[in-house]
């Protein structure tokens, strides 16, 4: 077969999450990946004559990478919204039968059709800021057959859209009503993860580690099972409350842990130990007015990567905007703007075990992002503005 022609993205700003470039850069791409990158004047003599797009002194970015989405789910919960601000609190609202459990009878109501169109909508408000790769968990199901739907559903966008989508097994959301969460595990979440293994729909296992979900201990049962599949784990943890599940993550070498606002010192050195990541979602942050910052002094200390994600969902996270994120994340978190475009590329990518993207190097995936703008901090200082210019992915725009 021929080997695809090079093309040479010129006279940019680089932003490579790998080697610094400064002053004007290029990107070497041919098919799907990055052949090259550096600064102009280093351009190897073999690329001197391929096809050249001047990109004008914008900005190259890895595309971002959404590592934590609950994109796929039925219905919506603006009502929950307004009783929240007639005062019941987020917890409150869930221990009534409120909370994700609605969103459980919603998503068992729906068609995969209807998850797949009102999912679409969603995606779509990623992939326009140059969202290349987004992660979608299941756990709005709570049955065998939905938690499958969810699933299926997640992978059916990437035959609609040019997208990579990793999908993450949720089972261990929340106790469905009528169920003891023993119980729960055992007779229906770790059937359901078996049998979405077997039909290949599991790229990762997740669980919900809290007082109005499951113990440490309960998430073990199903982490055990993850692992006797060969399945890698990430775990919510240290959302409302300290219940441990950061530390057992670390044990079983998770992935990521995601929240940890209540995570602490001792938490920060199991997950720098692990190499695991710390997901930050300032939008669940935001819209149930938490106030426990997470503890990004001890992540930076001890050298725990950090990601950000946008945690799309219907109850806590109804945020479809990766660039809002970066913004919250600096204004809430006090992630410096490099910090935070490294969240949504570089350790985005490794919170979802993959290592092909999430920056720009030779031999990497040609998923990037051209924006007009001039340094990577203006991409978190705006709020609500969308400076994207073209969106490359596998090397083509689109
Ligand atoms: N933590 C969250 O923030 C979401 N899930 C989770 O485990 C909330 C999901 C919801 O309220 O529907
Ligand atoms: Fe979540």
């Amino acid at each position: 077969m021929e080997s695809p022609q090079p093309m040479v993205l010129a006279n940019a700003r680089l932003a490579t999450m790998a080697a610094p470039v400064s002053g004007r850069g290029a990107v070497v791409i041919a098919g799907d990946r990055i052949l090259w990158a550096g600064a102009e004047a280093d351009l190897p003599a073999e690329h001197a004559r391929a096809e050249r797009r001047d990109m004008e002194g914008r900005l190259i970015t890895p595309a971002p990478i959404d590592c934590h989405t609950h994109l796929v789910h039925g219905g919506n919960r603006a009502r929950e919204f307004e009783m929240r601000l007639e005062g019941a609190s987020y917890e409150e609202i869930a221990r009534a039968g409120g909370g994700i459990v609605s969103t459980v009878a919603a998503t068992r109501a729906a068609s995969e059709d209807d998850l797949l169109v009102s999912a679409l909508p969603r995606l779509d408000a990623l992939l326009a800021e140059g969202v290349s790769t987004v992660e979608i968990k299941s756990g709005y199901g709570l049955d065998i057959d939905t938690e499958l739907a969810m699933l299926r559903t997640a992978r059916r966008l990437a035959d609609l859209r040019p997208v990579r989508v990793r999908t993450t097994f949720l089972g261990a959301h929340a106790v469905p009503k009528g169920h003891e969460a023993d119980a729960y595990i055992d007779q229906i979440c770790l059937p359901a993860l078996r049998a979405a293994h077997a039909e290949g729909l599991v790229d990762a296992v997740d669980g919900f580690c809290e007082g109005i979900a499951f113990s440490a201990p309960q998430i073990a049962r199903v982490f055990d099972a993850a692992r006797a599949l060969g399945l890698p784990v990430k775990l919510h943890a240290e959302q409302l409350s300290h219940q441990g599940g950061t530390a057992l993550a670390a044990r079983y070498g998770a992935l990521s842990v995601d929240h940890v606002e209540y995570a602490d010192d001792d938490d920060a050195r199991a997950l720098a130990a692990a190499g695991t990541v710390a997901v930050l979602l300032p939008g669940a942050f935001y819209f149930i007015r938490e106030t426990q910052l997470p503890p990004v002094a001890a992540f930076r200390a001890h050298g725990v990567p950090m990601a950000l994600a946008t945690d799309c969902n219907p109850g806590s996270s109804p945020l479809t905007s990766l660039l809002l994120t970066m913004n919250m994340a600096c204004t809430f978190f006090r992630l410096t703007p490099a910090e935070a475009l490294r969240g949504i590329t570089a350790n985005a990518a490794r919170a979802l075990g993959l290592d092909d993207c999430g920056t720009i190097a030779a031999g990497k995936r040609a998923d990037l992002a051209v924006w007009d703008v001039e340094t990577p901090a203006e991409l978190a200082y705006r709020i609500g503005f969308n400076p994207l210019h073209a969106r490359i992915f596998g090397g083509r725009p689109c």
